[in-house]
């Protein structure tokens, strides 16, 4: 059996998750780096230690480069987490994110339709293709619950959402049109200490872990929009349940969420309070953070996935608050 897996976007939080599942499950991994003057390698650490991890240098956004990795390598499974992922940044960068997520997809829709159609690829989409769209339900006792899921419309709110929605339904046409494995996981926001710096979470215990190790020197902590709130899971949790599509035999699209939501200025709340401390005194609002459009409300209802691959997410927000900033107290003691 083929057992080789090619990961695009290794080098992020999920591609390193993802890449330490499948090598411990026996998998050789390649996962394809862009070439750049700095090692951006750090949290492949643990993937590095395992022979069967090779490092191959590409970009998604070349086609020849995409085509020819694939056709050498010939993977039994492509997993797509390259993209500009940082909202904000798609409206200052909107061609590049659009390069990078609508593109890029395309490129390896081609590359697989040529060289192997039995080839298996998983999309990373997002929530944030939902935008403002979401679905409501009311129980038998007349309570009210707003959710995203697989049946939810979708209606993007910035140019890094339009672009991942190209990539959604290139992923849709793709299998339709031509018979091939293809799915998407519409990934909710994901967490861990692996999570980049410039996202909210991890802007929040980075901060913390500087506050408690040089309180008298750490300015006020700025932010833009508080009040949005987001469905916030763990990454490795994620990445399993990610194994399991690639591995379960069918091509379905899947809502992957916890299914609880809490707004930015929960989330501070909690991991304030983790510390000891009220966010109210660190914490200054900045209006030149807001975006340009924002979507104020993901609640992921992943009952779809946990029905057909029996996956449930393991952690909950506050598990990740504690996680995040443990590791950022002591990552910043060093
Ligand atoms: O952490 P964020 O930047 O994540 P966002 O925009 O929800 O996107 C993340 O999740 C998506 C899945 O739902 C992914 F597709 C995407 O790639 C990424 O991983 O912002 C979360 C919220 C936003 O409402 C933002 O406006 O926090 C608000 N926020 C408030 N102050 C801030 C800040 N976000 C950032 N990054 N920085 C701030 O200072």
């Amino acid at each position: 059996m083929n057992k080789k897996v090619l990961i695009f976007g290794v080098t992020g939080q999920a591609g390193s998750y993802l890449s330490e599942k499948f090598l411990r499950e026996g998998y050789d991994v390649y996962g394809v780096n862009r070439r750049t003057s700095l090692p951006n390698d750090g949290r492949l650490s643990i993937a590095k230690t395992y022979p069967n991890f090779h490092i191959v240098e590409g970009d998604i956004t070349d086609s020849f480069s995409v085509a020819d990795l694939i056709s050498k390598i010939r993977p039994a499974y492509i997993a797509n987490a390259a993209a500009q992922s940082h909202v904000a940044t798609s409206f200052e960068q909107p061609a590049f994110t659009w390069n990078a997520n609508a593109l890029g997809v395309l490129n390896v829709l081609e590359a697989v339709r040529t060289v192997d159609k039995n080839i298996k690829v998983v999309q990373f989409s997002t929530s944030e293709m939902f935008g403002s769209e979401y679905s409501i339900r009311i129980d038998e006792n007349g309570v009210k619950t707003t959710y995203q899921d697989e049946n939810t419309p979708m209606f993007p709110q910035s140019p890094y959402a339009i672009a991942k929605l190209a990539g959604h339904h290139l992923i849709r046409n793709y299998r339709n049109s031509y018979s091939m494995n293809l799915a998407s996981a519409i990934f909710f926001n994901m967490e861990s200490p692996r999570r980049g710096e410039k996202f909210v979470t991890r802007k929040i215990t980075k901060y913390i872990g500087q506050l408690m190790n040089f309180s008298h020197s750490t300015p006020k902590l700025k932010l833009g929009n508080i009040d949005a709130r987001r469905d916030w899971g763990h990454c490795e949790d994620y990445m399993e349940c990610i194994y399991k599509m690639f591995t379960c035999g069918q091509n379905r699209d899947y809502v992957i969420s916890t299914g609880k939501t809490i707004s930015v200025r929960d989330f501070l709340e909690v991991a304030f309070n983790y510390v000891g401390k009220k966010w109210e005194d660190y914490v200054e609002i900045d209006s030149s953070l807001y975006r340009p459009s924002e979507v104020a409300y993901l609640h992921g209802d992943s009952s779809l996935v946990q029905r057909d691959l029996g996956w449930t997410p393991k952690r909950t927000v506050y598990d990740i608050v504690k996680e995040m900033v443990d590791h950022d107290i002591l990552s910043e003691k060093r």
